[in-house]
């Protein structure tokens, strides 16, 4: 497949911009597209202190897309510096409403941009251009829409307390950013994971060195261009391409970076929340990862069950951290769901993610995909049955047939572990044991997301009452919206996403107590 001959110039931006940066050309998904490739500190392109570079790959053919600048803590230390004065400074200074205009440009340049940095996506992270278009790109849009209207209504309270007759006193409190804030996000939505956090960050006030996965560095550059265009003032988002171990690690440990918003797995998850409590104890908040139920009750609609469940865990090849990790179904219809649920997998055109009629798009990265086939192994080394799929396409690319397991027992590896990617883990439960159920469905240390599918308004109810997870969807899967909170419980982490809710990550309250 050709994707183009990688041109690296010079590239000159719009007249009204004084805006020079290296870009990578390509001609690829029918348009051109201009990329940068270099780190993003102070409103420049510029490459890291070490002249270190990485290389990222495309997933469909496993060709290299291009070089990126490599950073290192040194690079981090530039960066924070230059977000500590851009909050010191003219961000700082700038009034709510301002704040608000220049986010609002920035997602209407994101909408006119949209098929290039749909094009992006897909070329970096194998998403379906279909979805990179709809989810990855049109939901960051969204998420940075509905946070520049909060700018503006981020206010405290007064507060009734009590007097010390003679006098009187007025208690009132401030909402205040934290200040410089680093975020360090996953690949599996590159865009859209850095939207999440980085439009409530930026809406409460605060600026940001932001790190983005190593895998799919490309289009939080291409954004990074359009906050120059947009009128972001220098030093408000800073991006630095680069590897957790290095340049995650330095943004947990920076003493002048007080908080840190992550989105990756449980155990480096882990790692952030001590690097934070040994450094200066920066607030943190982390979404990790999952291993949600989805319960099929016998009285469910059977056609929406079946389609639904389908994509409760292949929506974005199953890798999607709210995606169904164990399907519980009701014994009396267990047999027709599998055999439904395996001709509707069956369906899916798994191929070149930017061919329109394409379902499926390759796994992310090689040692991903690697992972997921030892996962599905493993299962059936433990007693589960593949009904379908489980192997690798004989074609080049990290291309993977969905997996569908069944008789997968409660201490099955399949049972327990997230695996990240297309497999549906399928068991079933005795009729009409509702209890049982809830409890074999909470019985994870995770408490991401959970479904239920029946038509029963009790069971339904009692459902979302008692699963113990951040998100309950009930006759429907994946349905997540800009204006709804979204994060996890227990080892899932804690601190929300989205909504009103994920502004209280970014923010202080101060008490203010006057006495008249
Ligand atoms: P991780 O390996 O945890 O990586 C996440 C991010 O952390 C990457 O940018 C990674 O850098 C960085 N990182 C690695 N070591 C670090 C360190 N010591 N200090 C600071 N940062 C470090 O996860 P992943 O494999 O990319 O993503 C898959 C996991 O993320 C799954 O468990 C999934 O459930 C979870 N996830 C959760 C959600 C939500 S909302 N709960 C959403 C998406 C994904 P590299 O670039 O070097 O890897």
């Amino acid at each position: 497949k050709d994707f183009g001959t990688m041109v690296i110039k010079k590239f000159r931006g719009g007249d009204e911009l004084e805006f020079d940066f290296e870009s990578v050309d390509l001609h690829v998904n029918d348009m051109d597209v201009k990329i940068p490739h270099q780190l993003f500190i102070n409103n420049q392109f510029v490459d890291s202190i070490s002249g270190k570079f990485f290389k990222t790959i495309n997933p469909t053919d496993e060709s290299v897309i291009c070089k990126v600048s490599y950073a290192t803590e040194e690079d981090v230390n530039v960066a924070v510096q230059a977000a500590k004065e851009a909050f010191e400074g003219d961000w700082g200074k700038m009034n709510a409403r301002d704040r608000g205009k220049l986010m609002y440009r920035l997602a209407d340049l994101m909408e006119e941009h949209l098929e290039e940095l749909a094009t992006i996506e897909t070329l970096d992270s194998g998403a379906v251009y279909t979805l990179a278009l709809k989810t990855h790109i049109g939901m960051s849009i969204d998420t940075f829409r509905y946070f520049a209207g909060y700018c503006d209504k981020i206010h405290g309270k007064t507060i009734p307390i009590n007097n010390a007759r003679p006098s009187h006193n007025l208690c009132l409190t401030r909402r205040e950013p934290l200040g410089v804030c680093g975020i360090v996000i996953p690949w599996n939505y590159p865009l859209m994971m850095l939207a999440w956090k980085m439009s409530s960050c930026l809406a409460a006030g605060n600026t940001c060195v932001l790190k983005p996965a190593e895998v799919t560095p490309l289009s939080a550059l291409k954004f990074a261009e359009l906050t120059v265009k947009a009128g972001f003032p220098k030093g408000v988002i800073n991006i630095l391409p680069g590897s957790g171990r290095v340049c995650g690690q330095a943004i947990c440990d920076h003493p002048d970076i007080r908080k840190v918003g992550f989105t990756g797995s449980t155990p480096i998850g882990r790692t952030v929340m001590k690097s934070a409590a040994e450094s200066n104890l920066k607030k943190v908040s982390l979404e990790l990862g999952g291993k949600s139920p989805l319960i099929i009750f016998q009285d469910c609609d059977m056609d929406k069950a079946v389609r639904q469940g389908m994509l409760s865990s292949l929506f974005n090849k199953g890798e999607n951290c709210i995606a169904a990790g164990r399907i519980f179904v009701e014994e009396s219809i267990h047999d027709e769901y599998v055999a439904r649920l395996v001709e509707e997998v069956k369906k899916l055109k798994i191929g070149d993610p930017f061919d329109r009629s394409t379902a499926h798009g390759p796994q992310n990265h090689e040692k991903h995909m690697v992972k997921l086939l030892e996962y599905v192994d493993q299962a059936v080394a433990e007693g589960a049955t593949l009904v379908y799929g489980g192997k690798r396409l004989d074609r080049s690319g990290f291309f993977m047939e969905p997996a569908v397991l069944t008789n997968v027992a409660d201490d099955n590896y399949a049972a327990i572990e997230e695996s990240f990617g297309p497999v549906l883990v399928i068991s079933s439960f005795k009729d009409g044991d509702v209890d049982g159920v809830l409890k074999r469905a909470n019985k994870t240390e995770y408490g991401l997301a959970s479904g239920v599918f029946t038509k029963d308004i009790n069971k339904a109810l009692l459902c979302s009452e008692k699963l113990d997870a951040g998100t309950v969807f009930v006759n429907t899967y994946n349905k997540t919206d800009v204006a709804s909170p979204f994060g996890g419980f227990k080892q899932s982490g804690f601190g929300k996403d989205l909504g009103e809710e994920a502004l209280n990550e970014y923010l202080k309250t101060k008490t203010v107590t006057i006495e008249y």
